[in-house]
């Protein structure tokens, strides 16, 4: 039997690829897709995590019984997000705690987007309105990824993303539509998560070190400073749908690239944010870290069960 040499594998992985079959756990892959899969989705899930905290902190302040229940259910799909992307990681060979210890540490990355606090109520209409809706750019572009389990996941939860989306805009819609203190708040809340927003979908391309190759690899189907413009293209029409400006001085509709031109982004506050100097990134990582403490009576708790039901069985 003929052994293939590394380099073939590594073509008839890329051939696989190059023709759409999805790369599924059990087949040979490079160490670096392992690896640079590893990387993303486990930050995926420690965003969709992290991205629980800002959110979560108005579910006692929400206005009225509707805006609770809705509310509610949207954390507990991000929660379940980040279980599902979990799970998707340790196909690869990821250890769960580990994963999760990097994120503890400081060593692993989640979404710039959750270092910014949530000030409002208005803020939550703007998270699931430009956050959701940046996520949503992003993962119905993952839906079509050459790697099988983060593929499907996706399908799942952009359904869920769609909904957070609409309900964030909805409650936006309803505040822009109200008195002028409250459209002020949704105006408020549109110049604070605008930039930020933009953020999410990473350094512009040629500044963007992973890109090339996870574009070879069909993990990215679409480049950072495509999805941002898709997600420009779609967002200023809604805002001005609802009465609200974009904080934008240069946006402008372009006739001849079909396209809205606008300001460049300030990478500088991008990279403060993302190294960890963003203002609510220790915050974020302290409720984490506490709730892992917090919760370890019921590992141990489900330790003991289990090995007691071992040992029940083997007697
Ligand atoms: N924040 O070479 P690049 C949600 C890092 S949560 C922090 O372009 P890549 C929700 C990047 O990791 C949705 N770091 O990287 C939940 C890399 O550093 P490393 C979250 C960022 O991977 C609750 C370096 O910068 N979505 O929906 O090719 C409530 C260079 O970047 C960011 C996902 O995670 C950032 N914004 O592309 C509401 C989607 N951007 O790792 C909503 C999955 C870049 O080399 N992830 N960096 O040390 C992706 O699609 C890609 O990883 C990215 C970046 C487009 C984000």
């Amino acid at each position: 039997m003929k052994v293939l040499e590394t380099t073939d594998l590594e073509q008839k992985f890329q051939d696989k690829i190059d023709r759409e079959v999805k790369i599924e756990p059990n087949d040979w892959m490079p160490d670096a897709y392992r690896k640079t899969l590893i990387r993303q989705m486990s930050q995926h899930a420690h965003s969709e995590v992290v991205g629980m905290l800002p959110e979560a902190n108005w579910i006692t302040r929400a206005p009225n019984l509707r805006r609770k229940a809705v509310l509610l259910a949207k954390v507990q799909d991000e929660a379940g997000h980040g279980l599902y992307l979990y799970s998707a990681t340790e196909t690869l060979g990821a250890d769960r705690e580990a994963t999760i210890d990097d994120l503890h540490s400081g060593k692993a990355k989640y979404s710039s987007i959750f270092n910014y606090p949530a000030l409002s109520w208005a803020d939550i209409g703007a998270i699931g309105w430009l956050v959701d809706g940046a996520a949503i750019m992003n993962q119905v572009a993952l839906c079509r990824c050459s790697y099988g389990p983060y593929a499907r996941a996706m399908v799942k939860i952009c359904k869920e993303e769609s909904f957070h989306q609409r309900q964030g805009y909805e409650l936006l819609t309803t505040l822009a539509n109200g008195t002028p203190e409250q459209k002020e708040l949704a105006q408020d809340a549109l110049n604070r998560f605008w930039w930020p927003a933009l953020m999410m979908f990473g350094p512009n391309d040629d500044e963007s070190p992973n890109s090339a190759q996870s574009m070879k690899w069909k993990i990215k189907r679409l480049s950072n400073d495509e999805l941002r413009q898709n997600f420009i293209d779609a967002t200023v029409p809604q805002a001005e749908l609802i009465g609200l400006k974009v904080p934008d001085e240069n946006l402008k509709w372009n006739e001849e690239t079909g396209h809205y031109d606008f300001t460049p982004i300030n990478w500088d506050e991008f990279w403060q944010v993302v190294n960890g100097n963003g203002p609510c990134n220790k915050q974020r990582i302290d409720a984490r870290r506490k709730a892992k403490e917090n919760g370890m009576w019921v590992r141990e708790a489900a330790l003991a069960f289990a090995e007691k039901r071992k040992k029940k069985q083997s007697a």
